[in-house]
């Protein structure tokens, strides 16, 4: 196993990724510090950044996930600002917003940026498309997890199995594709 600092505060997506990355042999190790964010309205370019800043000061390689909810009827609200959202309004403000609304679209997206001393900056993007439901359900996850269901699925991700929900998450898609790039290579020094 090749273990990796994974700069975050959030323990769900360690939880999520370390399941997803098992298969490709890598390890994730939580850094619990808030990555540093530029205000930046794009998911790409605030976890880049949170990357090479994070490793230019560890002098070590380093993983860094930024992700969001973009809810069409809500021209893309929360997105960037999803975890502030979700602290605040949460899941039932959310669903306020949208009541009498019968668009419920919504893309779940995904940035992991890798960043090595050795080997730059590399981003791997993953999403995940679906619509708000109507109400809660389901218990398990996190964040906007009991309002998503992915297209073609009738559950919410928060009433899937854990497994069940990394195949068609965003986080998923995500470090599955750092997975299998980082595997073909050897990444792992500084
Ligand atoms: P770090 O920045 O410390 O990594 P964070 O939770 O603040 O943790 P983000 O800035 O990337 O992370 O915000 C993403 C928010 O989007 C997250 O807090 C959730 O509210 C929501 N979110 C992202 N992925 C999700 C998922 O798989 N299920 C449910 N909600 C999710």
């Amino acid at each position: 196993m090749t273990s990796i600092l994974f700069i975050t505060g959030n323990e769900h997506k360690v939880e999520e990724a370390n399941r997803i990355l098992s298969p490709f042999g890598v390890r994730l190790e939580m850094l619990p510090k808030k990555k540093i964010e530029v205000q930046s309205s794009s998911l790409l370019r605030i976890a880049e950044y949170a990357a090479y800043m994070a490793a230019k000061k560890l002098k070590s390689p380093v993983l860094v996930e930024d992700s969001g909810l973009f809810i069409r009827a809500l021209k893309g609200f929360p997105g960037p600002f999803s975890s502030y959202v979700h602290k605040t309004i949460g899941c039932e403000g959310i669903l306020k917003l949208l009541s009498g609304i019968e668009d419920r679209h919504a893309i779940f997206k995904c940035v992991v940026a890798f960043c090595s001393p050795s080997a730059g900056l590399h981003t791997f993007l993953g999403q995940s498309k679906g619509q708000i439901s109507l109400y809660m359900r389901g218990h398990a996850g996190f964040g906007f997890d009991p309002i998503f269901v992915p297209y073609g699925e009738e559950l919410t991700f928060a009433e899937m199995l854990p497994e069940q929900k990394d195949r068609f998450s965003h986080r998923g898609a995500a470090f599955r594709a750092f997975g299998s790039w980082f595997s073909s290579k050897s990444m792992a020094k500084p």
